[in-house]
């Protein structure tokens, strides 16, 4: 492939090698966010702390959303549960309610999953919640309204993998044993029905927050024809941010990189790339349970303490965290999401400003803590430290001044060009972030 780049006023010709990049159009590898994108992009870390919702059909049979390919489900009996699905509870207020109670800025909902069932009013298809559901509302459009009065960004998360669309052919590494037909048209599956879906979720739905792509990982060879689905997310909205969950270094047209249970840089999960970009904002979302949609039998609940510290470790990592609940099938979310959802809200509303609007700061994280940073003022997140002292590396900057965050108690800072080393209060019970505020000279 030859492409043509503008570098310092001339033309210069590139032979691009073939392989990796031979999937890049010229028109992506152009892509120049718009003003506004770059403002969303800002905004989105500021944020910082999102609030993710797996909700389908799976979610009736209490076994997670891949309950499908897991149980190898035909695809004619999982055609059954649309005629179950009756959230008479779902409360699209409570919902927000409950996300901004967290201090959560935004919200990511499943709008599909990858049974490919859409919970929104698609014209491309049946294959959705109101034209296949006893229910027959719209819930993302409710939703959307109600995010919208209360000031809360919505974000679409949305799988291009689709295991019940006939044309997601040829398949890819999952759901081989769910009667799957055997022919189907590729170019006519992305470029009218997903893109046409797309569409929709940014036409019908007011301004959108972005869209969370899922599942390319199931076809990592494919062309997706990623070019025109980014362009056309960016044409109908250049705010709406692109978020794809491929595990892969980012690709031109998108706007943040997301790392699935994992902190960015590590790969515990064992499906994460180690790369992280400086170039793009960063997400690292995660479980409240073990589960991402209702599992019945999952009690491994985290308890705010430790989800205060995956967000704490998070932003230290310059990352936000987009923390997973998956309501019931009848729209209720558990009281063993909310309540722990409701003290990290209350602990947020004390400890926020070293969260909120903050980047990663100066001081590489470790296993004792983070740092985060707001101008002249860097938080120092303690977590894991028993001894009185702490040292840390040098500074670039001189410290004016430090404090508790907590209660304003001045702190004693010792600086030399060996580093930094100051005491730490002891820990109070149920609480491992002790926060001491450096303001820089
Ligand atoms: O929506 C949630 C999950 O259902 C979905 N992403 C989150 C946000 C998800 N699906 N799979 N995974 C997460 C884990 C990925 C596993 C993989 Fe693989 C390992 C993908 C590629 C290698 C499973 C095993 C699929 C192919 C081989």
């Amino acid at each position: 492939m030859i492409r043509a780049r503008i570098c310092f006023g001339k033309v210069v010709l590139t032979v691009a090698a073939v392989g990796i990049f031979s999937s890049i159009s010229p028109a992506q590898d152009t892509y120049k966010p718009a003003p506004e994108n770059l403002k969303a992009r800002q905004e989105f870390q500021d944020d910082k702390f999102g609030m993710f919702i797996h909700w389908g059909v799976y979610s009736i049979l209490g076994d997670g959303e891949w309950v499908l390919h897991n149980r190898k489900l035909q695809l004619h009996d999982y055609e059954r549960l649309p005629g179950f699905f009756d959230p008479e509870k779902f409360d699209a207020k409570a919902w927000v309610a409950l996300a901004k109670a967290a201090g959560m800025k935004y919200i990511t909902i499943t709008s599909r999953h990858h049974d490919g069932f859409a919970m929104f009013d698609s014209k491309l298809s049946d294959w959705n919640i109101v034209a296949r559901t006893p229910y027959k509302k719209d819930p993302l459009k409710m939703l959307a309204d109600e995010a919208h009065r209360q000031g809360i960004k919505l974000f679409f998360y949305y799988s291009q993998l689709d295991w019940h669309n006939p044309d997601y052919y040829p398949r890819g590494r999952t759901a081989w044993d769910n009667g799957r037909p055997d022919k189907g048209d590729w170019n006519a599956y992305i470029d009218t029905y997903m893109n046409g879906q797309l569409r929709e979720l940014l036409t019908n739905y007011g301004p959108i927050g972005g869209i969370w792509f899922d599942g390319m990982w199931d076809k990592p060879d494919a062309d997706w024809h990623l070019a025109k689905t980014y362009a056309l997310i960016h044409q109908l909205q250049p705010t709406a941010l692109i978020i794809p969950n491929h595990h892969q270094a980012p690709k031109p047209g998108e706007d943040v990189q997301t790392f699935e249970r994992d902190l960015p840089g590590r790969n515990t999960a064992g499906f994460n790339t180690t790369f992280v970009t400086d170039q793009l904002p960063l997400e690292s979302c995660n479980t409240l349970n073990g589960s991402w949609g209702f599992d019945i039998g999952d009690d491994k609940y985290k308890s705010a303490e430790e989800i205060e510290e995956m967000l704490v470790r998070a932003a230290g990592n310059n990352s936000n965290l987009l923390l997973n609940i998956g309501p019931l099938p009848n729209g209720e979310i558990q009281e063993e999401f909310a309540t722990r959802l409701r003290v990290v809200g209350e602990w947020l509303s004390k400890y926020g400003l070293s969260i909120y609007g903050t980047r990663g700061g100066p001081i590489a994280p470790g296993d004792w803590g983070v740092t985060t940073q707001k101008g002249d003022t860097v938080y120092v997140h303690v977590l894991n430290w028993k001894a009185p002292l702490l040292a840390l590396p040098p500074l670039t900057r001189q410290v004016a001044s430090a404090q508790e965050l907590i209660n304003g108690t001045k702190v004693q800072v010792a600086q030399s060009e060996h580093g930094v080393v100051f005491p730490v209060p002891a820990p109070e019970k149920g609480q491992s972030d002790r926060v001491i505020v450096l303001t820089l000279k």
